[in-house]
């Protein structure tokens, strides 16, 4: 696993020249720093262990005016190495660097007492003793960059640190904080950054965020070595062909094009150095960037902070807190919170179970959601939220909490008995009418208690009934029956498809309809006249039911519909399924 190790410490007590004893390389590079004979800006060198394996080095300014960037280089760092001079001991910055690292979150490191070949042996004695007091359990070695004293056991006692080094947390989507943006002649803009998780290689398409500029990766390097794919952890520098340098800086984030909310709110577990009250305006350090906030207390714990900027952040993350001064940090609970803030809510995010986690956000948005979607809350991992997904009620792409389908599933039934109880003969509603019209609506039919028939809906097993209309159908009937072949005006259409379909009567053109046995009556009569006499007219069925024209002339043009006979001319035909 690729580690990278940053530097910690008061101005002057060695450093940089500690990272040259043992890489080779000065990381002083800016005119400045040569001038004036100290670090401002983060510097880089590869670190070769006594194993073989390659560690990188983050070498950080000491002077109190740039811890800024001190914090910058060491939010991407899985090890310390934290460097006291022998004949100063600890001062403030190697109090403030050593309370950013673990507020960062990292553990391991080595601490070296530097310049030992300038002081006597019980300066000396007194320097190494101070220092494991100041960071117990860690390996404290003595060293000296002039005369190389020491600096193979050091390599030796970071060999040690990286073998314990924690496995990162559970692999995110890829998130690379940008911590210089150069231009090459000939190849355009270059961004270096350490790579927090996932990986980076030639041809992947990545966002800058919080700009939002699409990029594509034309080639990566790791420690100026190219390198097809670069992994988690390491020392990265991708350049990016048609972006211009002003367009990206530091503390931009190279990311998994959705991968990551972008947002102006984080809310955090606090880790206080310094009371930090409610309103208190700071600046938030996250990743490579530096955010100014002010702070909403939610508890004695938990803050919401509310930024100036845009935060690309993802649960888990660690801020560092300062005003002049370092005043903690945090772990960010929630990377885009609403606003209003919920004691219950963050404590549920902090036990972070993923169920409950995934849980929450369902009920949070209030609607099935598809995994995408709560992907890009950056609550969870990749590998988490699918843990956690598996307690949701999954209806094809959408997942929602089962109270939400019992919410549905019982607003449905309620619908339905509604209209069965309703004045409705047709008990059953349009499909389309069941739910919110929304995206999800259709993957959530499978799972109600319906019965489908056509386009519409029904209880299981319901069917018509007349209910109150029973009255109104019998007294139709008995209209019916008396008229007989003259047909009869039904002002209740929806009656009359109802007994229609019950086999009660038959409906006619113009809203008319006969009863039933009339209906088969003349059908009978029909079909016999045509079978004796091979057709027949208008006039002459008119005649057989002794009625008037317009009535044979309807009940004609409903056997036409049915299939029974064809028109031929003036008359009409037997078709041949209504024969025999
Ligand atoms: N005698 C002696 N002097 C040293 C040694 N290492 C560094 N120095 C002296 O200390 C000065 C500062 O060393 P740097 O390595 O630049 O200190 P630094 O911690 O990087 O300083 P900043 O980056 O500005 O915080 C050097 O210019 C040297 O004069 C050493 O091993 N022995
Ligand atoms: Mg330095």
């Amino acid at each position: 696993m690729p580690l990278t190790v940053g530097t910690a410490g008061h101005i002057d007590h060695g450093k940089t020249w500690l990272v040259r004893a043992l890489t080779g390389k000065d990381t002083d590079r800016l005119p400045e720093e040569q001038k004036r004979g100290i670090s401002i800006d983060l510097g880089y060198a590869p670190l070769d262990l006594p194993d073989g394996r390659r560690l990188s080095l983050v070498d950080v300014p000491g002077h109190e005016r740039f811890v800024r960037n001190m914090v910058a280089g060491a939010t991407g760092i899985d090890l310390f190495l934290l460097v006291v001079d022998a004949s100063e001991g600890a001062r403030p910055q190697t109090h403030e660097h050593l309370a950013i690292v673990r507020l960062l979150g990292i553990e391991r490191g080595v601490v070296a007492v530097t310049k030992v070949d300038a002081v006597d042996v019980e300066t000396r004695e007194l320097a190494l003793d101070e220092s494991r007091e100041l960071v117990p359990g860690t390996a404290v070695v003595a060293t000296s960059a002039r005369t190389g004293e020491g600096l193979e056991e050091l390599r030796a006692a970071l060999a040690e640190a990286a073998d314990l080094a924690e496995q990162r947390p559970a692999t995110r989507p890829t998130r690379l904080f940008v911590d210089r943006v150069f231009t090459l002649r000939g190849i355009g803009t270059v961004v270096t950054g350490t790579l927090w998780s996932g990986s980076i290689g030639e041809g992947d398409a990545l966002r800058a965020e919080p700009a939002g500029i699409d990029v594509r990766v034309r080639s990566v390097q790791v420690h100026d070595s190219p390198v097809e794919r670069a992994e988690a952890g390491q020392r990265v520098a991708v350049a990016l062909p048609g972006v211009e340098r002003g367009d990206l800086r530091r503390g931009d984030a190279l990311v998994e094009p959705g991968a990551y909310p972008v947002g102006y709110r984080l809310d955090v577990a606090l880790e206080p150095l310094e009371e930090i009250p409610d309103g208190a305006r700071l600046h938030v350090h996250h990743g490579t960037a530096e955010h100014f906030a002010r702070v909403v207390r939610v508890d004695a714990r938990h803050a919401q902070l509310r930024l100036a900027s845009p935060v690309v952040a993802a649960r888990g993350d660690r801020v560092v807190l300062r005003e002049r001064t370092t005043l903690g940090g945090g772990v960010v609970l929630d990377p885009a919170p609403p606003r209003r803030t919920s004691v219950d809510r963050l404590e549920l995010l902090e036990r972070g179970d993923p169920g409950s986690i995934v849980l929450a956000a369902l009920s949070a948005a209030g609607e099935p959601v598809r995994r995408e979607e709560l992907a890009r809350r950056a609550l969870l991992a990749p590998e988490e939220l699918d843990a956690g997904l598996a307690v949701a009620v999954r209806a094809g792409d959408w997942y929602l909490t089962p109270e939400l389908l019992e919410e549905l599933r019982y607003g449905v039934v309620r619908a339905l008995d509604e209209r069965a109880a309703g004045s409705q003969l047709d008990p059953g509603i349009p499909v389309a009418e069941l739910l919110p019209q929304r995206p999800w609506a259709a993957a959530l039919l499978p799972l109600l208690p319906i019965e489908r028939r056509g386009s519409k809906a029904y209880a299981p097993g319901a069917t018509a009934r007349l209910g109150d209309r029973a009255e109104a159908a019998e007294r139709l009937e008995d209209e019916l029956e008396k008229a007989r072949f003259t047909p009869v005006k039904v002002e209740d259409a929806e009656l009359a498809r109802y007994l229609e379909d019950a086999g009660r009567l038959v409906r006619l053109g113009d809203g008319l309809a006969v009863g039933a046995s009339a209906f088969e009556e003349a059908k009978r009569l029909l079909v016999e006249e045509c079978s004796q006499a091979g057709s027949i007219t208008l006039a002459r069925f008119r005649d057989l039911l002794a009625t008037g024209r317009k009535p044979a002339q309807l009940l004609l043009e409903r056997f036409d519909a049915d299939g029974v006979t064809r028109r031929v001319g003036d008359e009409r035909v037997l078709r041949r399924k209504a024969r025999a």
